[in-house]
């Protein structure tokens, strides 16, 4: 009968709805098709990410109205929807983002939509353990009393023999002065680079280094696995080495394997370093997807220590207002909304996760990524930038620590290099350049 209403998305819109302080509040940046009003698209936003569907229903549930999601703001292409917490399994990722992440963003109502950021009550944040470590790694784990914890990543990505992965480079990185020796995130048990030889060869080195140095050395295994049980015993193996931290492709693992890593990481007093490799394809575009910034918020509340968010100055693509809201955002206790490009937050008792900056750096642009960050307190990596060195790995090495004491000393790095022959020769062939 035509007479009846066929379609009920304006039910999830009303611009006088106040969410209560333990509502979910997500905003949204979206384009309506043409012959679409941008109501509609608001309704038809909060109805399909939250309990409705495309027409009116012959009978609903009586819990119903206790669990409906409404578009309550809108300012030009931003809108905002509130979600009642009830409507999530408490404590998992995956039970969330099937709603606000999922089939609205297929939606033909839609030219693009992008999940801008979330606000997290404290009533849907108190389910999940954050961080074991985070910013007291630096202190905890590599006695340092400030940052920033350094990192290499062997080059070129792939390649090396486990033995010539540990017994080669690693041993040289960790002599030239580096915290750390990062695996590749495309590293993980290949034939000619098997997972168990290189995490025991990497601890024979260590050892070796650490008693040569005089230093606490680590390294950033890449425990990502084909499926749980054989990421469950690579990261047993990783620790039963003696290792504090393992790396995990959080994004290429999903969801679910964050959670079980973070749970895994919380029973063995491990600090999990993530690798974000495949978040561009839906971070990077600002029309469509989600954002850098929101990810990092997933990451921190699951309990990942440190987090790729971009180096501004680097190869990688990342807008700097943005960085530096994500890096606030993971870093601090609470912070205050940035219009269309962050929410409120407040973390509760989550710890903070530490920023890694990478991609692209070398000793000449170390002090400009320390400025954009406004502190040492996070991680570096500086792969090509230290295996590029004239001078060679360990020299490589050398220079970028020379940079980061010329960076707390704050004496110029040209300065600097007239009596560190390693950092002149870094400066001779990269200078201040950024790479694209
Ligand atoms: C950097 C890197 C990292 C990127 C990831 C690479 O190597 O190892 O994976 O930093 O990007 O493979 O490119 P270089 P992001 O130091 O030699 O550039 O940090 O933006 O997630
Ligand atoms: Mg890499």
């Amino acid at each position: 009968m035509m007479g009846k209403k066929s379609e009920w998305y304006a039910d999830f819109v009303n611009l006088k709805y106040a969410p209560n302080k333990d509502a979910i509040v997500c905003l949204f940046r979206f384009e309506p098709l043409d012959e679409i009003s941008a109501t509609e698209v608001m309704g038809r936003i909060a109805s399909e990410s939250s309990v409705g569907t495309w027409t009116t229903l012959t009978s609903v549930p009586k819990m119903l109205p206790r669990l409906k999601a409404f578009a309550f703001w809108r300012r030009g292409k931003f809108c905002k929807v509130a979600y009642p917490v009830t409507l999530f399994e408490q404590g998992s990722i995956t039970g969330f983002l099937a709603g606000p992440a999922g089939n609205i963003f297929g939606m033909k109502a839609v030219k693009s939509l992008r999940l801008v950021d979330v606000e997290l009550p404290l009533e849907y944040v108190k389910h999940f353990r954050g961080p074991n470590f985070g910013t007291s790694a630096i202190g905890k784990i590599f006695k340092k009393k400030s940052g920033p914890i350094t990192a290499v990543v062997p080059k070129p990505k792939l390649g090396y023999t486990a033995s010539e992965h540990a017994e080669k480079v690693a041993y040289a990185v960790w002599r030239g002065g580096i915290d750390c020796v990062k695996d590749d995130e495309n590293l993980t048990n290949q034939t000619f680079n098997k997972f168990y030889d290189r995490v025991e060869r990497l601890a024979r080195v260590r050892d070796k280094a650490e008693k040569e140095t005089g230093q606490v050395k680590e390294a950033f295994i890449n425990v990502t696995a084909p499926d749980l049980k054989q990421l469950e015993n690579r990261i047993k193996t990783v620790h039963d080495h003696g290792f504090r931290y393992f790396m995990l492709d959080v994004v290429i693992s999903g969801f679910t394997a964050v959670q079980t890593a973070s749970n895994i990481a919380h029973d063995y007093g491990m600090a999990i370093h993530a690798h974000r490799a495949m978040h561009a394809m839906f971070t990077r575009n600002q029309d469509h997807g989600m954002s850098m910034l929101f990810l990092a918020k997933l990451m921190r509340l699951i309990g990942i220590d440190q987090l790729h968010i971009g180096t501004v100055v680097g190869k990688l693509e990342g807008r700097k207002n943005e960085i530096i809201a994500t890096k606030d955002m993971i870093l601090f206790k609470e912070v205050n909304e940035i219009p269309m490009i962050r929410l409120h937050q407040n973390w509760g008792k989550i710890k903070p996760m530490l920023p890694v900056a990478s991609g692209g750096l070398h000793p000449g642009l170390l002090p400009q990524v320390f400025d954009i960050y406004k502190t040492t307190d996070m991680v570096v990596q500086v792969g090509g930038g230290t295996q590029g060195h004239p001078m060679g790995v360990e020299a490589g090495a050398k220079a970028v620590v020379q940079a980061i004491e010329a960076y707390h000393q704050s004496i110029d790095l040209r300065e600097y290099a007239r009596d560190h022959a390693e950092l002149g020769e870094a400066l001779k062939k990269w200078g201040f350049t950024r790479p694209k």
